[in-house]
């Protein structure tokens, strides 16, 4: 973990503007450097209310977050905005329409505003929200605004991120609730009708109040239904009162409790998601197979489901496979065999190639061989030389030349090993153990069914 940068630390809770900007850039950016500089700030968080203030675009959500921020700074609170639009064609964080439109507190040092427009490739617009508004939190912003468009999942989201949810609709649009997902109706806490200054406000009132009384919410709460004209601020005032109310009765509710709780559960689950998925998958997305499995769904050579079982299954295969290597278990390299034709002349060739004497030299009658034994940390190499020509590693020297002869492995249960393998259809040398260099229990299995490979599997003593 990268070392944390004390003096952002300590200028993001002096609440210095620009160092809360470098902060955002971080976790927008998922900088490594923004895991412990959040879990600096974190225990200074918790104290600002979080109002999410979501509808479509053109409802006046900037206009009216303008003016819900003045009326804060009136009654002397700080106030964090970020606005939220993963449409917005500017990356870096720039609406700038809303910029302009929100010149009026740009000078204002006790307000910090700030554009989320980022959505990486990877997803993840809630978490670095949720991460941003923990900065401003700790920078003593006792209120913080979000703004979204009201339209996609990612914004449902994040209004769940909030203590409040305001959804604006406007009169004129036609049929706009039932334009709304069901989802998005669902998240208000205070309905407000902005533009009320146009005709048809009081159809839309009717339309909410007719949409609420189908159903209770669970924890009692009946959202208001606040008229406003962003523009001019009327209705302002009453919607932060709305809002007061809705804070007042969550500190006393049960249910709102609950959800606060489910709040964090969620933004828990939601982190892990997202880190599991960078972690994991994040690398093939980066190196490019995902356009060409992209290119081959395309063309419908292969089918979405079975190449997502196969992009999990390529980094889950490690642990999958050494779980189902129950045939073989502990199947560790424990020597390898070299055929050597004298070992007056290899012994000395080996000990300058690996620095060291052979920690033992012996004769394995059962083998007809003479053995010198190389201890290499885990790994012996045992240099093999015949004592006759029927001897194994004479018959080997005479078809291929002096070389690596066998690969031993070391197994728990060797005649246990040795039943499974033949079951499986492995041709055996040795169906029986016996004894080899050291007086371990030995067996061979045949090459032609071992790719060519003389193994050796040796019981572990
Ligand atoms: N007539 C009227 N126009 C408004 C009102 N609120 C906002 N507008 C205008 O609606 C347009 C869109 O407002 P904006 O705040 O950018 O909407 P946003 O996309 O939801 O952020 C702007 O031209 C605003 O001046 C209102 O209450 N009445
Ligand atoms: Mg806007």
């Amino acid at each position: 973990m990268p070392d944390i940068d004390r003096s952002l630390v300590e200028r993001v809770l002096a609440g210095d503007r620009r160092a809360i900007a470098s902060a955002i850039s971080l976790v927008e950016n998922r900088d490594a450097a923004a895991v412990p500089l959040l879990q600096e700030l974190f225990p200074q968080t918790g104290r600002a209310q979080v109002v999410g203030i979501t509808g479509a675009p053109g409802a006046g959500k900037s206009t009216l977050v303008e003016k819900l921020a003045a009326e804060h700074r009136r009654r002397g609170a700080r106030v964090g905005i970020l606005a939220v639009d993963p449409t917005s064609p500017f990356s870096g964080g720039a609406i700038l329409g809303d910029r302009v439109r929100m010149q009026s507190l740009a000078h204002d040092t006790g307000v910090y505003i700030r554009s989320m427009a980022t959505r990486g490739q990877l997803g993840g617009l809630a978490p670095a929200t949720q991460d941003a508004v923990a900065i401003l939190d700790a920078a003593g912003c006792e209120r913080i605004l979000i703004e979204t468009v009201g339209v996609g999942q990612d914004e449902v989201e994040v209004a769940r991120l909030a203590d409040a949810t305001v959804l604006l609709l406007v009169p004129g649009l036609g049929d706009d609730i039932q334009t709304f997902k069901a989802g998005v109706m669902e998240i208000a806490d205070v309905f407000v009708i902005n533009k009320s200054d146009r005709q048809g406000a009081d159809r839309v009132e009717q339309e909410v109040t007719a949409l609420l009384s189908l159903a209770t919410r669970p924890d009692g709460w009946r959202p208001p239904i606040v008229k406003t004209v962003a523009t001019t601020g009327q209705g302002i005032g009453e919607l932060l009162e709305s809002l007061e109310q809705f804070r007042a009765f969550g500190e006393k509710n049960e249910a709102a409790k609950r959800r606060r709780r489910e709040h964090w559960r969620s933004r828990l689950l939601e982190l892990l998601r997202q880190t599991l998925f960078e972690k994991a998958v994040a690398k093939p997305i980066g190196d490019g197979s995902l356009d060409r499995q992209i290119s081959e769904l395309l063309s419908h050579r292969r089918d979405p489901h079975q190449m997502v079982e196969e992009i999990i299954g390529g980094f889950l295969k490690p642990s999958v496979t050494r779980n189902a290597a129950s045939s073989i278990t502990a199947a560790k390299v424990h020597h390898l065999g070299v055929a050597v034709e004298s070992l007056a002349s290899a012994v000395p060739l080996f000990q300058r190639l690996v620095g060291k004497a052979p920690d033992s030299e012996e004769t394995v009658a059962d083998q007809k061989v003479r053995v010198a034994v190389f201890r290499l940390n885990e790994v012996r190499v045992e240099l093999l030389e015949a004592m006759g020509a029927d001897s194994p590693i004479a018959k080997f020297i005479a078809k291929r030349g002096q070389g690596i002869h066998h690969l031993a492995l070391a197994v728990e249960d060797l005649l246990g090993t040795l039943r499974k393998l033949e079951g499986d259809g492995v041709r055996l040398i040795d169906r029986e153990a016996r004894t080899g260099a050291c007086n371990e229990r030995i067996a061979f299995l045949h090459p032609s069914s071992t790719a060519g490979v003389l193994i050796e599997l040796i019981e572990e003593s």
